[in-house]
């Protein structure tokens, strides 16, 4: 297990890291949606919403006053032209190349080039298991050199720029790379932990989302032990004896394609599933508008594991927040 400063707790590699602090998902896929093939959609999907917007060109100042600020979520289907990940990272390459690393999911051991295999053969009944999310920083940091060049994520983001220190964000998992195939479903309808933002760029394959805004949590069941899960354990074929309010909830569906990359702000509910073999790059994301709630978040954290180190750290990131800020008003 991994313990840091920040009072969050993971087996390394192991569990979904923005997700959940301390444990794995309760399910993997095929386990949570055993009657949901892949082309049925319940009408409690289908008939809801139009699309998410789809841009391209978009500036930082338009990121945060069109979408942020008004906890919209877009596509954006140019930000990572240029990215050598979209011709490189395929599952031969990653079978090839760190075949032999491992990850754990519910107790039992794959290798990254048995799920390679898997995701290319995978089909509902017998789908490779998910999320196979690998944290960039714990299996391949030389990675990130296929994300060039820059993205507006990248300009706004406070957790991966390197005038935030290390220590501080060492209990996020900032970004990972997930493999997956027909029938990989993301086992639970969430909101991602520490108010983070989400961005996440389709590199190999597609991906369907499901997104609910934040004032759908009311028709979300939030589990009493654990808000940022809801109860509803399949959106899909939903109990809704058990949760009849779900009925209301209105789910904005988008398919990312290969070179697309959706972002939606903290605080909303979302799932995925896959329509064939996928492999997407997630990022964590902290701009000026979710810093305070993050570091509060963080601070807890620190209360529980370091009390004496909370409120110096606490000091210098506020500092460390000012330079952030006047900096950010002379770019943007
Ligand atoms: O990409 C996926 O399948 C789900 C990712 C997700 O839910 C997250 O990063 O919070």
């Amino acid at each position: 297990m991994e313990r840091d400063m920040t009072g969050l707790m993971f087996p390394a590699g192991a569990a979904h890291p923005k997700f959940g602090n301390t444990e794995s998902p309760d399910h993997v896929s095929g386990a949570s949606h055993p009657s949901a093939p892949m082309n049925y959609i319940s009408p409690l999907v289908d008939n809801t919403l139009p699309g998410v917007e789809r841009r391209a060109d978009l500036s930082p100042r338009e990121l945060l006053e069109d979408y942020v600020r008004k906890s919209r979520p877009v596509v954006l289907t140019d930000a990572v032209k240029g990215w050598r990940a979209l011709e490189k990272w395929t599952p031969e390459f990653f079978k090839e190349r760190y075949g032999k690393l491992t990850k754990e999911i519910k107790g039992r051991t794959y290798s990254i080039a048995e799920q390679a295999d898997w995701i290319m053969r995978s089909t509902e009944e017998n789908p490779a298991p998910y999320p196979f999310n690998l944290n960039i920083e714990h299996y391949f940091p030389e990675l990130v050199e296929d994300l060039r060049p820059q993205t507006v994520f990248d300009k706004v983001d406070r957790l991966l720029n390197p005038m935030m220190p290390k220590m501080f964000t060492k209990g996020t998992i900032k970004h990972e790379i997930f493999l997956g195939g027909l029938g990989s479903y993301f086992p639970i309808l969430h909101v991602d932990v520490q108010s983070l933002h989400t961005q996440i760029t389709q590199v190999y394959g597609s991906k369907e989302f499901f997104l609910y805004a934040p004032d759908q949590t009311p028709y979300m069941y939030p589990k009493p032990d654990r808000p940022l899960y809801s109860g509803v354990d399949n959106i899909f074929a939903p109990d809704l004896q058990q949760y009849p309010d779900f009925a209301k909830a209105k789910c904005h569906k988008v398919m990312l394609e290969a070179g697309d990359t959706v972002f939606f702000p903290t605080g909303w509910w979302h799932t995925t599933r896959s329509p064939g073999p996928s492999i997407s790059y997630g990022r964590a994301l902290v701009d000026r508008t979710n810093w305070g709630a993050y570091l509060d978040d963080t601070y807890r954290g620190w209360k529980a594991q370091r009390p004496l180190m909370a409120a110096p750290a606490m000091a210098l990131c506020k500092v460390i927040g000012g330079a952030f800020n006047a900096m950010e008003a002379m770019r943007y």
